[in-house]
């Protein structure tokens, strides 16, 4: 289901990040850039950028290949949150997508600061992007706020900082929501709200793309911790590493049957939001699934 609707959207997502990776390597020393592009064409499920094209196209967007760097430019901020959270001093980790680390390869420092790289250029690529896209400026303007809100403290910065304090600490559900809808949701949001905004969508249609953004978001964290709780490393391309940090997870909040129900219920309701916005786009109902049903 999700091959079928999203085939094509992948190879090009992945031709824009070739794309951005040309840019990347007029733009960084080579020694950051190897790294940089390391994290970058590694692979990964590419959501991000998929979730900015289809809620483009579901909000009438045209397609054309500016509105995939839109989307590439959002997965420059995953791929660097990558980068610095595989590192030593977070959660040290030499395997991700079934290859080793950028700094088991580079180094840290070198890791360290190629990916801090990738920030100011995720947002000067957004901005390219959406020129081409000829979205007029205070579009563009908001387009590059809402990415680096998004990213920052009040986002995915913050959320990754709870992570960190909260090892060895019992979370309760509302910790876990807050600090999981900052870390892995704000990002996972903002790329539909992107793709929303290049289209000119209404404000209702934005609100709507936000709520379904914050529930697959949770819905994506619970089964990031059933499949770290269940899966082994050569089917997950990185070693489940929950346990060995000590973290609350919505396994040990709620058990793994539970927390199963949980990530379905939030899925839907997520789509439920989606409709109730005028929104029924199959393929945005199709990775609201895949979040879910994935087994990595
Ligand atoms: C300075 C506190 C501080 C933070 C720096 C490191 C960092 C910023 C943020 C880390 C944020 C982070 C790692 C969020 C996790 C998001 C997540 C669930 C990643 C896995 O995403 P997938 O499954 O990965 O989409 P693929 O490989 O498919 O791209």
């Amino acid at each position: 289901m999700i091959e079928a609707l999203l085939g094509d959207e992948k190879v090009e997502v992945e031709r824009a990040l070739e794309r951005a990776c040309e840019w990347l390597s007029d733009e960084l020393p080579d020694e950051l850039f190897q790294p940089a592009l390391h994290a970058v064409l590694s692979g990964g499920k590419r959501l991000r950028p998929l979730l900015c094209v289809v809620a483009y196209r579901a909000c009438g967007g045209r397609t054309g290949p500016a509105v995939y760097d839109l989307g590439a430019a959002i997965e420059l901020i995953h791929a660097y949150s990558l980068m610095h959270d595989d590192l030593p001093c977070m959660d040290d980790a030499d395997l991700r997508r079934g290859q080793p680390t950028p700094h088991t390869i580079f180094g840290e420092a070198v890791t360290a600061r190629a990916g801090t790289a990738l920030i100011p250029a995720a947002s000067l690529w957004a901005l390219t992007a959406s020129d081409a896209l000829g979205v007029d400026e205070a579009v563009s303007r908001r387009i590059v706020s809402e990415l680096n809100r998004a990213a920052g403290a009040g986002g995915m910065v913050g959320g990754q900082a709870l992570d960190l304090l909260g090892e060895g600490q019992h979370l309760d559900s509302t910790e876990l929501d807050r600090q999981h809808g900052m870390k892995t949701g704000a990002l996972l949001t903002v790329s539909l709200v992107i793709g929303g905004l290049a289209a000119g969508a209404s404000d209702t249609a934005i609100a709507g793309l936000e709520s379904f953004g914050r529930g697959i978001g949770l819905a994506f964290q619970v089964t990031d911790d059933i499949l770290d709780a269940t899966e082994v490393a050569a089917d997950l391309g990185k070693h489940p590493s929950d346990g060995l940090h000590d973290k609350s997870t919505y396994v040990s909040l709620y058990g793994l049957e539970e927390a199963t129900r949980r990530a379905r219920v939030l899925a839907e309701e997520a789509t439920e939001a989606l409709r109730g916005a005028g929104i029924d786009a199959p393929a945005l109902m199709a990775l609201a699934s895949y979040v879910v049903e994935r087994k990595r």
